[in-house]
């Protein structure tokens, strides 16, 4: 009892935990996280809308079909990779991130990063033709047929679609990603209230912005979208792992570090 009049407690040294729901608090973590989206988003939405003639010859489509099982995997891991290291930019800049442990950070993006990327996907699809902007182009789910894990292609053109049918804007993506990341359900975390009080500051956040914008009913429909992508996610695990069994000298030598660190 007498220590706790000696060492008395500092809000200042961790702002969350005393007033989560203080709306100045909650403005300046929605800021920081949607500067941080748009930091690392790798093209702006209206670059991509100007983008949106330039298809895939259907000589272009014929040379990414006629690679091998292989070859195409090692492509795009090296795309998925990529795109995996801006992930991994946004969550270093989500306030509070940095102040986890080493291990629970890895632990958030082992299964987060992946499916961020797959929020982000809907930004680089075009729903008119059911098109992703890969390498340079719009491609549609054809050009992945060589990689021969057709369900899951069908499944992630699907839920790309879903997502461009909630019409989300910046913002909400931002923290739809950031509220994904930051997950207590992940497993293996060593210090589970630690990531949740930086969770539920997110997801006042997000409520916060869905009040503002008058679309609260959406929180509803991105917990479901949640659930899809953790399916989504285990689809690409069960897939790499027999990718790996069939092929293990091209995804241990020729795979991105990155990559193998994250779901090998
Ligand atoms: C997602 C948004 C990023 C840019 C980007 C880069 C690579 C793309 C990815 C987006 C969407 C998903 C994608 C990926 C390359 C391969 C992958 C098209 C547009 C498909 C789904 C194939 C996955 C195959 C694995 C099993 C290896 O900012």
């Amino acid at each position: 009892h007498d220590l706790e009049g000696v060492h008395p407690y500092n809000p200042l040294e961790d702002p969350y935990s005393l007033y989560p729901h203080s709306l100045r608090n909650t403005d300046e973590l929605c800021a920081s996280i949607v500067r941080s989206h748009k930091e690392t988003s790798q093209c702006r939405v209206e670059e991509l809308q100007a983008l949106r003639w330039k298809l895939l010859s259907r000589e272009e489509i014929q040379v990414y079909q006629s690679k091998s099982v292989d070859e195409m995997w090692q492509h795009c891991a090296i795309r998925l990779t990529d795109a995996v290291q801006y992930v991994v930019e946004f969550a270093k800049h989500i306030p509070g991130f940095r102040l986890l442990s080493q291990n629970d950070q890895i632990a958030l993006l082992k299964t987060g990063s992946m499916e961020v990327v797959l929020i982000r996907m809907s930004r680089f699809f075009n729903t008119e033709n059911n098109t992703v902007f890969f390498d340079g182009k719009f491609a549609g789910a054809e050009i992945f047929k060589s990689l021969a894990c057709g369900d899951l292609i069908t499944a992630v053109f699907d839920f790309a679609h879903g997502m461009c049918d909630l019409k989300l804007t910046e913002q909400q993506i931002a923290l739809f990603s950031a509220l994904v990341l930051i997950n207590t359900n992940r497993p293996c975390l060593e210090d589970r209230g630690r990531v949740q009080r930086v969770q539920r500051s997110v997801e006042f956040g997000l409520r916060h912005i869905l009040h503002r914008d008058n679309q609260e009913s959406l929180m509803h429909k991105l917990y479901q979208r949640m659930s899809v992508l953790r399916s989504l996610c285990s689809l690409h695990m069960q897939n790499l792992q027999w990718f790996s069994q069939r092929y293990p000298l091209t995804a241990h030598s020729l795979f991105p570090p990155l990559y193998k660190e994250l779901f090998a």
